[in-house]
């Protein structure tokens, strides 16, 4: 299997009015809530830390490209849903991502970040359902599972299935930074989306 031998960050998007670095092999990029773990896990992949993690919502504002084995691009999304955000940030993020998934068609794969206690979310949903339109496949990882209780795993991992449901079957693969859960399943899904063997 592939493995993550060299990471540079490339370029950081922060408007419409920026462009994107030229196509590679391909994109594989993050999304998910504000505060979800999507940096976090782009640095236990990256065993490196590159990207910047806070504990306050809404650390990452820009599209990051993360250029891995000079081949192919790991893209970590602004989060969205952060309460304390004003109105024409959320259309700023919003038009930001958007403009991402509409001109992006070398983007292979979304990996949807769900966080593991709190389940699927209202907006969430209206992700999944906005990122459908666009025909992107996608693959949901359940974040922070080390905060969730040993007895509760496995209902909590049905239960998101199941809310999962109604827009069709999706690979879920819970993760957690802390315990390395997932990381070695999350690294082999992104080089077999890339043709990597
Ligand atoms: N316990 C636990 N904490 C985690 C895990 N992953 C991330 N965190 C913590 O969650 C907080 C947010 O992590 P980030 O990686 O910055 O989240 P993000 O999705 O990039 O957030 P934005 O940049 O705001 O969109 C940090 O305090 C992390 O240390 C995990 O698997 N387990
Ligand atoms: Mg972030």
């Amino acid at each position: 299997m592939g493995k993550i031998r060299k990471v540079e960050l490339v370029k950081t998007v922060y408007t419409i009015n920026d462009r994107f670095p030229e196509d590679r092999n391909g994109d594989v990029a993050f999304v998910g809530r504000s505060n979800v773990g999507k940096s976090s896990l782009l640095n236990t992949l990256f065993g490196r830390k590159l990207a910047h993690v806070s504990k306050q919502p809404g650390k990452t504002r820009s599209i990051n490209f993360y250029l891995v084995n000079s081949e192919f691009y790991m893209v970590d999304l602004p989060g969205y849903g952060y309460a304390k955000v004003s109105k024409m940030e959320r259309q700023k993020w919003a038009e930001l991502v958007d403009y991402y998934f509409k001109k992006r068609w070398s983007l292979k794969m979304v990996y949807l970040l769900i966080d593991g206690r709190h389940g699927v979310q209202k907006n969430d949903e209206a992700l999944i359902e906005w990122i459908r339109n666009y025909e992107v496949p996608f693959i949901i990882i359940l974040t922070k599972m080390d905060k969730v209780l040993k007895k509760d795993r496995k209902r909590r991992v049905e239960e998101i299935k199941k809310q999962l449901e109604k827009y069709g079957q999706y690979i879920v693969i819970p993760y957690s930074a802390v315990t390395k859960e997932g990381v070695e399943k999350i690294l082999n899904s992104i080089f077999t989306t890339m043709g990597v063997k």
